[in-house]
């Protein structure tokens, strides 16, 4: 695929014939944020606030301990993939208590790439519930955070609990090319349970 990842176009190029929308989620401090700003040729929206003491009590911060803003709503950006295919990012909180935004996030999305860190795999549990509450397929992503312990593929499934078709894949969301890489898995993936639906 052609990825045009160093344009800065604004507008959607003529050639394209589809757009797709794509939720980008996980837990608290998981590089959604991050992730979005990577892939998006245009300047993301980004709804940051900064995060007061109580909060910290809600949200554990030790995977990050230098965050000091979070997403109150959410983020997002727009991925030329290649002449004909252009991907919206909707990145959403994963915490539990925005689960009325996802009413309207997940509208109209057709599939989710679930951001992981293998510090708080438990943490991904919440989000993937909730994405299987809505019928929303999803791919998985290991946000390798530096220091992070790195576990064999089969061990981080049974961890998740995924399934033998859920993709699973590890990237750096600071990256262009392996959040590309999460991104594309999540697309075919999502193409191939398309055609097999139709077939
Ligand atoms: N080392 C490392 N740091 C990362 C990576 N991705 C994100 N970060 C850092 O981790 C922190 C959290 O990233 P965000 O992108 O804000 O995470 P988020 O999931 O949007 O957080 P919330 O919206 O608050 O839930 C930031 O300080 C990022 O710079 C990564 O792949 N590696
Ligand atoms: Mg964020």
């Amino acid at each position: 695929m052609d990825s045009v990842l160093a344009s800065d176009d604004l507008y959607v190029r003529e050639t394209v014939r589809t757009t797709v929308k794509l939720l980008i989620v996980g837990h608290f401090a998981v590089g959604k944020t991050t992730l979005v700003g990577t892939l998006s040729e245009i300047r993301p929206l980004r709804t940051e606030e900064t995060m007061t003491q109580a909060a910290s009590s809600v949200d554990d911060p030790a995977g990050a301990p230098a965050k000091n803003t979070t997403t109150v709503a959410m983020d997002f950006g727009r991925m030329t993939l290649n002449d004909r295919l252009v991907l919206y990012l909707f990145g959403a909180p994963g915490q539990r208590r925005f689960t009325p935004l996802w009413h309207d996030l997940a509208r109209g999305a057709l599939g989710a790439l679930v951001l992981a860190d293998t510090r708080r795999l438990e943490h991904s549990f919440d989000v993937m519930s909730l994405l299987e509450e809505k019928g929303i397929r999803y791919a998985v992503a290991v946000n390798q955070f530096d220091g992070a312990p790195s576990f064999p593929e089969a061990e981080v499934r049974e961890a998740l609990d995924l399934l033998p078709e859920t993709p699973l894949v590890v990237c750096d969301a600071r990256e262009p090319v392996s959040s590309t890489r999460a991104l594309i898995a999540l697309v075919q993936y999502l193409l191939a349970s398309t055609d097999q639906e139709s077939a």
